[in-house]
């Protein structure tokens, strides 16, 4: 690597992605801490002061030393920590708490939407709306939603319905049904071998529509979680002039083989499956996907397990972009996207990488390329968690 180029990777910089931090960090049951409370601005909709701790829990994940008495100095030259989070770190050393994550923790209402929103489907705003109704558990949000809970209603919510790919208000609740009626399942992680065998299902099943593709785990998995809350798969095919047309409409020929096999039971999204996709909304990528509810047969001496599964589909050209966009984390994939614009000139996601001034699209070959072509110095997956 060029040495001008090695300098810019530190841990005092403003992009996340000029940053390595790694999944486990020195100052974990800190950041732990500082993650409560950025947990009660993300229920409450608060959203610039959820960024701001969202910013702060990142730079201290990338900071390489324990945080004591003896260099908190050298804590006051890092970014995005302000007066207020610096008060907190300071109590967490003399304390080993924080009064207000504390207090949050203790808070009721803090306590029903943090629930609510562990469930598919539901988000803050929905979770507010919904306490508001004076529903406080999930007990209580099956009943309202009349879910039998361990029983997904898979007779009353067929596959591929409109409501798959339309931004409704009842493909909302339809989400919602699904997700409450699995949560026992949805809520538990996928240890590693488990995400791998899916991959392996997935893609042979994959070479009965079409032989030659490949693909990649991507998410939490890539960046070296050893428990998943879902699994990421990009696929693409490997000849780089004509796979651009053999990956087109795969994403849908695979789920419903997928479904006739019995694999996946139900789709919360799925894109190109209309013409006109309500739901490309502008931070959705553009790429063919599909994210699924799939029948998980990992463990032969016990019941099937539901998983989510998510399916990308991406052409040659922009397959590792993907790659890149689909890793994670989420402040990662943020910073890259604000360092093409702020920095280079350049517009980053996760279906490509184009030059602002004159629309020049880059076709990065390899993972490396893709750093490269942003003026980014490499950074490895696992170092990615920022
Ligand atoms: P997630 O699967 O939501 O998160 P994760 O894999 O990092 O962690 P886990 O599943 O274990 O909770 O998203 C995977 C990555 O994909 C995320 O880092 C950002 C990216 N992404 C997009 O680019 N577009 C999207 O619409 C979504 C949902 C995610
Ligand atoms: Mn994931
Ligand atoms: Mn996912």
């Amino acid at each position: 690597v060029d040495a001008t180029e090695v300098e810019l990777l530190s841990h005092t910089a403003k992009y996340s992605c000029l940053r390595p931090s790694p999944l486990v960090c020195p100052n974990q049951s800190l950041v732990k801490e500082i993650d409560v409370i950025r947990q009660g601005r993300n229920v409450e909709g608060e959203e610039r002061s959820m960024l701001s701790y969202s910013r702060a829990i990142s730079v201290i994940k990338a900071y390489p030393h324990v945080i004591t008495e003896h260099n908190i100095r050298d804590i006051h030259e890092l970014p995005f920590l302000g007066v207020k989070i610096l008060s907190m770190i300071e109590e967490f050393l003399k304390t080993g708490q924080i009064t207000e994550a504390q207090t949050m923790l203790a808070n009721p209402r803090f306590q029903s939407l943090s629930a609510f929103i562990t469930i598919h489907g539901i988000g803050p705003h929905t979770a507010r709306r919904l306490y508001d109704l004076g529903l406080r558990t999930l007990e209580e949000l099956e009943r309202y939603y009349e879910v039998k809970p361990g029983v997904s209603d898979e007779e009353t919510m067929p596959l591929l319905d409109a409501e798959a790919s339309a931004n409704t208000e009842a493909a909302g609740e339809r989400s919602i049904k699904i997700g409450l009626a699995l949560r026992h399942d949805l809520g538990q992680t996928i240890p590693r071998e488990e995400v791998e065998e899916i991959n392996g299902t997935i893609m042979r099943e994959l070479g009965h529509i079409q032989k030659g593709c490949k693909s990649v785990i991507a998410g939490g998995y890539r960046r070296g979680k050893p428990q998943s809350n879902d699994v990421d798969i990009v696929i693409t095919h490997t000849d780089w002039n004509l796979g651009s047309q053999k990956v087109k409409g795969l994403c849908r020929k695979l789920v419903q083989r997928l479904h006739e096999q019995g694999l996946v039971t139900h789709v919360m999204y799925l894109s190109g499956f209309h013409e006109h996709n309500v739901l490309r909304t502008h931070h959705w990528d553009s790429l063919e996907k599909a994210l699924t509810v799939f029948v998980s047969r990992h463990n032969s001496s016990r019941r099937n397990v539901y998983r989510r599964v998510d399916l990308i589909f991406a052409a040659p050209e922009v397959f590792w972009t993907a790659v890149v966009g689909w890793t994670g984390s989420t402040m990662f994939e943020r910073d890259l996207r604000l360092w093409a614009k702020q920095q280079k000139g350049m517009k980053f996601d996760s279906s490509g990488i184009s030059r602002r001034h004159d629309s020049k699209l880059y076709h990065p070959r390899t993972e490396r390329d893709v750093f490269k072509v942003l003026g980014l110095v490499y950074i490895h997956p696992t170092l990615r968690n920022a």
